[in-house]
């Protein structure tokens, strides 16, 4: 089902993306939880971990090679960031499109719920 991700993708609602290719989009996440947090997403719809199938996992699999990447970009990589994703209502999952939470800019604390998953 086509959710406000969707429509982020197909350029209906504006947000400040940061990476593009034919697979995969990053952008600004609306509520920033620390200085540098971005959400990236596959363009295909998974609305959560629970439908991710076999032929995705090269896709999933992107979504963490995407992080290092901008990690790199952004002189982050050494020091360190967080990737999270939640799924599902415990967890705090708010848009049925899996996306990957990538936080970084700050010490991020542990244990990582404190930080990132109190808004759920
Ligand atoms: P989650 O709780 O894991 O489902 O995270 C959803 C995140 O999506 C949440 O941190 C806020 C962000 N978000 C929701 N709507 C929008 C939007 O329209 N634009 C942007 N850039 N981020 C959004």
């Amino acid at each position: 089902m086509a959710t406000i991700f969707s429509k982020i993708i197909s350029r209906e609602i504006p947000a400040d993306i940061v990476y593009e290719d034919e697979q995969v989009l990053a952008f600004r996440d609306i509520n920033p939880q620390a200085p540098i947090h971005v959400l990236i997403i596959p363009k295909k719809e998974i609305p959560t971990i629970n439908d991710i199938q076999p032929e995705d996992e090269a896709l999933v699999g992107k979504l963490y090679t995407t992080a290092a990447k901008l990690a790199k970009e952004w002189g982050v990589a050494e020091d360190g960031y967080r990737v999270v994703m939640n799924c599902n209502q415990q967890a705090g999952q708010t848009v049925y499109h899996i996306h990957l939470h990538m936080l970084a800019g700050k010490p991020l604390g542990w244990p990582p719920y404190t930080e990132v998953m109190k808004q759920g």
